[in-house]
């Protein structure tokens, strides 16, 4: 097994996909076949005559032989297929999930859409996510619910403030619409919340990114696998990977619960179980899984029209257009591939609320999940390839890889189209690790971790 530290940088070019190039069907845009489409006139039409819709992408047997697997049918894994197709031509492609597409941390997350990190490279990569969310209906001609709220960072300290202030001057120096505002500005934008001296971490500023906003992720993700299987793509669900064939250095394919699969390129682009994957290739990853628990509230009458979060108060809020407000909160402390909901997390969570916004003590939960956060030590992604020529990585997503589905499967897709990794992601390559040239996001993930 090949560690981190055995190789320091890619030698570009050395992971160009041999099928890609010499592909064995012809490379061509495919026109995209939907079996149906949304419009306001299909709705009626539908509506009227009570038949029963299409589906909206069919299933496919499963090939022996594609150009390209994705592994992980989430937002990153469909986005990959998608413009792979839309972008490259490049069509012969399977995306395998082991469960139902969006079951994994796509379906799990509490959906919220920012740009206002840290690092100019973060900066400038989630930036281009989310020009990427906000064209995102119309690409795929799917109603994705993008909602443009405004999204507050509050500080409760002068360290954080500080911080907020570092990441509003790196955020203007990118174009990003971000600045640091004051109690009295905070409470006009969210009337609810305690902005008051006395409580036990007055606020004391905010970090407000004007852009930030929420999505219905599942819609995401049903968008992407629509539009991808209209041109071309297969989306296999159920279909579990136990194994992938290495040899001479390269990927040969891959094997499955369903069948083998033979492909020189393979995309590992699943979240919690990143590590585990990359393993079947030989290839060690430095990231440790640990669950991140979020819950939902009944609905209630629309109030809170912003994100808010809190790092010292390890909580997020937002509300949806159905009027829940969605909560989530730091990962749990300790490493694990748990998905059970816990009660400590509710109490802790349900104390935080109220010292935030009082106002909230009778409003009940109706339930909690939890997903896997894949962590890296610099709080920023692994993309782009590997040691192994054919196996590309598009992992460690941490707190923070819904915001990031849209630029990262682009990102992939020409990576892989390529065999080098684009500009956008260079910093975020595995050699980092070994040349000690780390991205440091801590500051800016969600949440004190
Ligand atoms: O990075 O914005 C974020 C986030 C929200 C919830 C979890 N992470």
């Amino acid at each position: 097994m090949l560690a981190v530290h055995e190789f320091v940088r890619l030698v570009p070019g050395r992971n160009a996909v041999a099928a890609v190039r010499a592909p064995s069907h012809p490379r061509r845009r495919r026109r995209a076949q939907f079996p149906a489409r949304y419009g306001a006139l299909a709705l009626l039409r539908h509506g009227l005559s009570g038949r029963e819709w299409p589906r909206a992408w069919p299933d496919q047997p499963l090939r022996k032989r594609y150009d390209a697997v994705i592994i992980g049918g989430g937002v990153h894994g469909l986005a990959a297929a998608y413009y792979l197709a839309v972008n490259h031509g490049i069509t012969d492609v399977a995306v395998l999930d082991k469960g139902y597409i969006g079951s994994g941390g796509s379906g799990r997350n509490t959906a919220i859409l920012r740009s206002n990190y840290l690092t100019p490279e973060g900066v400038r990569f989630y930036d281009r996510s989310m020009r990427l969310y906000r064209t995102l209906a119309a690409d795929l001609d799917y109603n994705v619910m993008f909602s443009r709220r405004g999204h507050l960072t509050l500080a409760h300290n002068d360290s954080s403030l500080r911080t907020m202030r570092w990441r509003a001057e790196v955020n203007q120096m990118q174009g990003i619409d971000s600045e640091v505002i004051d109690p009295a500005e905070i409470k006009r934008l969210v009337p609810y919340l305690d902005t008051s001296a006395d409580t036990r971490y007055p606020i004391l500023g905010a970090l407000y990114h004007p852009p930030g906003g929420i999505i219905r992720h599942d819609a995401v993700v049903w968008g992407y696998a629509r539009a991808a299987a209209a041109r071309g793509a297969h989306i296999h669900q159920e279909t579990e990977v136990t194994g992938i064939d290495v040899r001479d250095g390269r990927v040969q394919g891959i094997r499955t619960k369903k069948g083998d699969i033979a492909t020189p390129v393979v995309l590992n682009a699943t979240a919690g179980w990143s590590t585990l994957v990359a393993a079947m290739a030989g290839v060690r990853l430095p990231i440790q899984t640990f669950p991140l628990q979020a819950a939902v509230t009944e609905p209630v009458r629309p109030f809170l029209h912003a994100v808010v979060v809190s790092g010292t108060l390890h909580v997020y809020v937002s509300q949806t257009d159905r009027g829940e407000l969605v909560f989530g909160a730091s990962v749990d402390p300790f490493a694990s591939y748990s998905t059970r909901g816990t009660l400590e997390f509710a109490e802790g969570l349900a104390t935080h609320v109220i010292e935030l916004m009082p106002g909230l003590s009778k409003v009940r939960l109706l339930r909690q999940w939890s997903g896997l956060c894949d962590m890296t030590p610099d709080f920023s992604p692994i993309m782009g390839g590997t040691p192994v020529e054919g196996f590309y990585v598009d992992v460690g997503w941490g707190t923070y890889g819904f915001k990031a589905g849209p630029v990262s499967g682009e990102a992939m897709a020409r990576c892989i189209a390529d065999g080098r990794a684009p500009e956008i992601i260079e910093a975020f390559g595995l050699g980092r690790f070994g040349a000690g040239e780390l991205v440091g996001e801590k500051g800016a993930a969600a949440v004190g971790h």
